[in-house]
């Protein structure tokens, strides 16, 4: 079994996320979806609309997604790997090159983002309504 792992916000659900997922999922058998918990998202500078739990149960939701663990800081992705089995991490191409230090223990890939949609945009435009 071909296991795939990748890690995110994944807050206000959106195509970018879907095709990034659905993309990663066809490389293997298996995909683990990592979640930034509120917590860290703080440590990200991020404030997320969904808390941890909701963006959990949507991204469960999701029929390319096998499973979904907690992230919790920034160290943990060599374990989670190791303990996964995971053969690939992929993330899409605006964290290119900052997880290539995991090439010893499995493949890692950088695919290109949705153009044009963010859930930064996202909020954006909602505010101005
Ligand atoms: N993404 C994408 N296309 C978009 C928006 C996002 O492919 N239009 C991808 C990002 O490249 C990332 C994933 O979707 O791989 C999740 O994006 P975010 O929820 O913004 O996650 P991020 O804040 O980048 O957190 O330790 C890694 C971090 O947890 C990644």
């Amino acid at each position: 079994m071909k296991k795939v792992i990748t890690y995110g916000t994944f807050d206000l659900f959106h195509v970018g996320h879907i095709r990034l997922l659905k993309r990663l999922r066809s490389l293997g058998d298996y995909l683990i979806v990592v979640i930034s918990t509120d917590e860290f998202n703080a440590l990200k500078g991020k404030k997320s609309f969904f808390s941890y739990d909701e963006r959990k149960e949507i991204v469960e939701a999701c029929k390319y997604v096998d499973e979904v663990l907690p992230e919790l800081t920034w160290e943990q992705k060599r374990e989670d790997i190791i303990n996964s089995g995971a053969n690939i991490l992929g993330m899409g191409d605006d964290w290119k090159g900052h997880f290539d230090e995991f090439s010893d223990i499995c493949d890692v890939i950088y695919l290109p983002r949705t153009e044009d949609i963010s859930t930064t945009q996202i909020k954006k435009e909602l505010s101005i309504i």
